[in-house]
């Protein structure tokens, strides 16, 4: 049953390959047309040979290959992005669909949490306005297509990095916005404590989201350790946790800071006590670098893209914050933090399309890295100190290249 709902996505992907529309719209003379049949005819060979089969990988074939297609022809390093953003003029931000402290769906229609504070990030140094956002829940599953379909603009949906989504996907990646790994949840009440491994999933019945790197890892990792498990894919993570809920899964697994979410509500709400659930590994089965996916051979929208997140790194480094960024750029504390700021002569982020001042929206409207951390994963009991992502020189990972 569940593997129909995971075949049923790859033949959505399939569905939408009329894509091949929108290169048809941005080609208009002969010699293009040429190619445009050509194309459309590879394209159909590659569409029928991906709708044959039903894995993952056949689902990243077609993505893969609607996205070295579809793209426009630009005849270089620019995809085009940041113009159709800025005609918009809004920013299509794709993000989970659900994802506590990521990315939870508000009532309005947007979503509130650390990749959604990304994307309005990103608006923010476009537009000055931090509010020009559509949010676009997606699965795990549909997401490179909708990337691929030009659906959205950049991805920031608790996605890792990999090899094939960066090359065969037809994705490029921004900086590591969030070191994370996979790790497993059960109950107590099962026998699972702190000390538990891997090898204990023998046996089990495991819950997880489709077209994610979590699938493959606790495939691959139980097989290693000699573990038989059975693997239970659904569309939504949510999904994942009503089965792990009702008994219907004995375990859940995903990104750990998605355990540690989920686990954090349920206590907030009274439904479980503190150590019912418990999270397992305590060294995640996997790395899980999560940070912004853009369709590949975008130069010009990736330079936007990476420099935001470097910019809240940067801001981050300095100890510059929402609460004062304002008296930083009328007396900038050193000429590093000037560039950043837009308040020398050098304009740097004029150079990549922005105003001057993008950054010093960027940190006022949203915030460095540590406030956008603090206001939306350390409530979640998330701890930065000590961690992967505190700042290079604290003894974390996150290092942004020199503003010059
Ligand atoms: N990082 C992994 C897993 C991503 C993933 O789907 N994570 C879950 C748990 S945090 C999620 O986003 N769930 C929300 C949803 O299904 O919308 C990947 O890129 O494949």
């Amino acid at each position: 049953m569940w593997h129909t709902a995971y075949v049923g996505t790859n033949f959505a992907s399939c569905r939408r390959s009329p894509g091949t529309d929108k290169y048809a719209s941005r080609r208009g003379d002969s010699l293009n047309m040429i190619k445009r049949l050509a194309v459309l005819i590879a394209i159909l060979a590659m569409v029928a040979a991906a709708c044959s089969g039903t894995s993952e990988d056949d689902t990243t074939t077609t993505v893969a290959d609607a996205t070295t297609t579809v793209a426009p022809d630009t005849g270089g390093q620019t995809g085009g992005t940041l113009a159709e953003v800025v005609a918009r003029g809004s920013l299509r931000c794709g993000v989970s669909t659900n994802a506590i402290g990521f990315a939870e769906p508000q009532d309005d229609g947007s979503f509130n949490g650390f990749d959604a504070d990304y994307c309005r990030a990103v608006a923010a140094a476009i537009f000055g306005d931090s509010t020009a956002v559509e949010f676009v829940g997606l699965t795990a599953a549909e997401r490179f297509t909708s990337l691929a379909n030009r659906d959205v603009d950049v991805l920031f949906r608790n996605t890792t990095w990999t090899q094939s989504r960066d090359t065969e996907i037809g994705g490029d990646f921004g900086p590591t916005t969030f070191f994370d790994g996979q790790q497993i949840m059960g109950k107590a009440s099962f026998g699972f404590s702190d000390s538990s491994t891997l090898a204990d999933v023998d046996g089990a019945k495991l819950c997880t989201n489709a077209g994610t790197t979590t699938e493959k890892n606790i495939t691959e990792g139980a097989a290693t350790v000699g573990a038989t498990i059975e693997l239970v894919t659904v569309e939504e993570f949510p999904q994942a946790m009503e089965q792990f809920r009702s008994g219907a899964c004995d375990l859940v697994t995903t990104d750990g800071s998605g355990l540690f979410g989920e686990r954090f509500a349920a206590v907030g709400s009274g439904e479980i006590a503190e150590g019912d659930w418990i999270i397992f590994p305590t060294a995640p089965i996997s790395k899980e670098p999560l940070g912004p996916m853009y369709r590949q051979n975008d130069s010009e929208w990736a330079d936007v893209i990476n420099w935001v997140v470097f910019a809240t790194f940067i801001a981050d480094e300095k100890d510059i914050n929402q609460g004062n960024v304002a008296a930083a750029i009328a007396s900038p504390p050193d000429p590093e933090a000037g560039r950043l700021l837009g308040v020398t002569d050098d304009n740097l982020q004029t150079k990549m399309g922005l105003s001057a001042d993008a950054f010093a929206n960027v940190i006022s409207q949203v915030g460095n890295y540590n406030d956008i951390y603090e206001r939306t994963l350390i409530p979640l009991g998330f701890v930065r100190a000590g961690s992967p992502n505190d700042i290079w020189f604290k003894g974390g990972l996150l290092y942004a290249p020199p503003a010059r």
